[in-house]
């Protein structure tokens, strides 16, 4: 996709009408350039800003998906040829939180696909950094401030997902006791809106009887859960052990993150074990009747 929207694409996306944005964009609502012909262009990013300035959402996806692929990879969000992932590392690792909502959209632009933009771009991205942060090339507070970076952005991006109808199939998860670690499972959250789940992500440290008492509060079909650390295995075996004998039989288990090592699986119950989202992007859309073929260009 474009990283510039025309005025009628975003009339469409919005359900308003294209007069509407016209003026939006004219009074410097939304940000806009012009063409050489003079026409109105929005910049994705600026799109983004002004989603969550107005507290909008997206009603119908930006783009029908055939016109994406074309794109590549080597993008040029802020004037400099560069490999994307090398210009998002040196953003975060400077702060610099405009540059990464550039970089950030453009390649979501380019494959419109969250679980694509997670394992391709952002895992990767952030292995480098904990890479940079174990060896001491980088300070703490810089691997802290990214996060919270990116976590922003997935918020904004969270808007470009069209929302998903009251009878939707439900989906709730997060992170057990000990687990501090909130992307994941806000990742998981939208790779899941993308493929038409209603979401409620509990967040990051939740001891799992508190998650058991979600379930049978909101009895959802799905049931996720993201481990990237564990204090305690064998703390956490048994008290999962005792979330899975008290799960309705509607709902599926469905789980990832590093912590759940080829040693440990084994020794739980679940219905599904993604490596990566574009795994549960496919499990999602198959259990919600999509079929997607197993074609790497396909998500
Ligand atoms: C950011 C970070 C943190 C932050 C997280 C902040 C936040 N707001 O989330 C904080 C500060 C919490 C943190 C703490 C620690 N960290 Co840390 N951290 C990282 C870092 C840099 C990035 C992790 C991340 O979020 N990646 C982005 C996500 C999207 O990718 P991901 O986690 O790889 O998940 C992918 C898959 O696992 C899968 N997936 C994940 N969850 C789920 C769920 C489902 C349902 C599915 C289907 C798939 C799935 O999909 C994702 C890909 O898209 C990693 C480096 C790395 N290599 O990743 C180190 C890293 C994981 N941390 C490490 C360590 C040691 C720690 C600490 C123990 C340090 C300490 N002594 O205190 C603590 C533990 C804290 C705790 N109790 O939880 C080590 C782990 C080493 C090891 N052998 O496992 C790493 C590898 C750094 C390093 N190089 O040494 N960390």
């Amino acid at each position: 996709m474009d990283e510039h929207l025309t005025t009628r694409q975003v009339a469409e996306a919005l359900s308003v009408s294209e007069s509407s944005v016209k003026r939006w964009c004219d009074s410097g609502d939304i940000p806009t350039v012009r063409t050489v012909g003079g026409h109105r262009r929005i910049p994705l990013a600026g799109f983004m800003e002004f989603l969550e300035e107005t507290k909008r959402q997206v009603v119908s996806p930006l783009l029908p998906t055939n016109r994406l692929r074309d794109v590549g990879t080597r993008v040029d969000p802020v004037g400099e040829l560069g490999d994307p992932k090398a210009l998002f590392l040196q953003a975060l690792k400077d702060g610099d939180e405009n540059r990464c909502r550039k970089v950030l959209t453009t390649a979501y632009a380019s494959r419109e696909s969250m679980a694509w933009l997670a394992d391709e771009f952002i895992m990767a991205t952030f292995q480098t950094i904990g890479q940079q942060w174990d060896c001491g090339d980088l300070e703490i507070y810089q691997e802290r401030r990214g996060c919270e970076i990116c976590s922003r952005l997935l918020h904004e991006l969270r808007r470009l997902i069209p929302e998903v109808p009251q009878n939707g199939p439900l989906a709730i998860g997060g992170a057990p006791a000990g687990d501090q670690y909130t992307l994941p499972t806000q990742i998981v959250e939208l790779v899941l809106r993308e493929n038409g789940w209603r979401t409620m992500n509990l967040g990051s440290n939740l001891p799992l009887p508190t998650i058991a008492a979600a379930v049978q509060q909101h009895q959802p079909r799905m049931l996720w859960l993201s481990v990237s650390h564990l204090e305690d295995q064998e703390a956490f075996v048994s008290g999962y052990a005792k979330l899975a004998d008290v799960l309705p039989k509607e709902t599926v288990v469905v789980i990832g993150g590093r912590a759940l090592t080829d040693d440990l699986r084994p020794r739980l119950k679940y219905h599904g074990h993604c490596d990566n989202m574009q795994q549960l992007a496919l499990f999602a859309a198959a259990m919600h009747g999509k079929r997607h073929t197993l074609n790497s260009s396909d998500n």
